[in-house]
């Protein structure tokens, strides 16, 4: 489960501290190892996707989900799929096509961060859970000191409305797993 390759993929993030020095790994990533939109292939077992069910456009109850522009993606700017890492570990939000609102807050092309730790299903269309596993950065948090125990997990991005309602279609990052020292 550990291949040659897996393991240089990690060095550099031991070699810069997996503690601190954020814009250094920003930078390395944004250099040489990716966006976050696949093309890790042969690092790590692929994560499969979240279950949800399909979006619809207005929930039974009426209400009209608020729409995501073409294009907005949230992802993962300094991890990947396979990573290993330390915890307590320092997650950062991205976000592309959208803007950033505290939850409550009614702007078009807006939403707020969630993120989603060892959930492999969850309902789209209907406001996200708020618990251990559904995080809520409702004040406008793009990043997170995360604490996980030691062993893999999985982490998702998704945005959501002022209601916590994911967006007509859905903006959520790719599921990731990692691995905690
Ligand atoms: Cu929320």
């Amino acid at each position: 489960m550990r291949p040659f390759t897996f393991t240089l993929c990690v060095l550099p993030f031991v070699l810069g501290g997996c503690a601190g020095h954020h814009e250094h790994h920003r930078q390395m990533m944004g250099a040489g190892m990716g966006g976050g939109m696949g093309g890790h292939a042969g690092h790590a077992v692929a994560t499969p996707p979240a279950r949800t069910d399909s979006s619809l456009a207005m929930l039974p109850s009426g209400y009209k989900k608020v729409v995501a522009p073409a294009g907005s993606r949230v992802y993962f700017i300094d991890l990947k799929n396979g990573d290993t890492v330390a915890s307590p570990l320092t997650v950062h939000f991205g976000l592309q096509g959208m803007g950033v609102a505290p939850a409550g807050m009614e702007k078009e092309g807006t939403g707020h961060h969630h993120l989603l730790v060892d959930v492999d299903a969850f309902d789209v269309n209907a406001p996200l859970p708020a618990d251990a596993r559904h995080r809520h950065f409702g004040a406008g948090q793009t990043e997170v000191s995360l604490t996980l125990t030691p062993g893999t997990h999985t982490l998702q991005l998704v945005l959501a409305d002022q209601n916590h309602i994911p967006h007509h279609p859905p903006v959520m990052s790719e599921r990731i797993t990692v691995t905690v020292k």
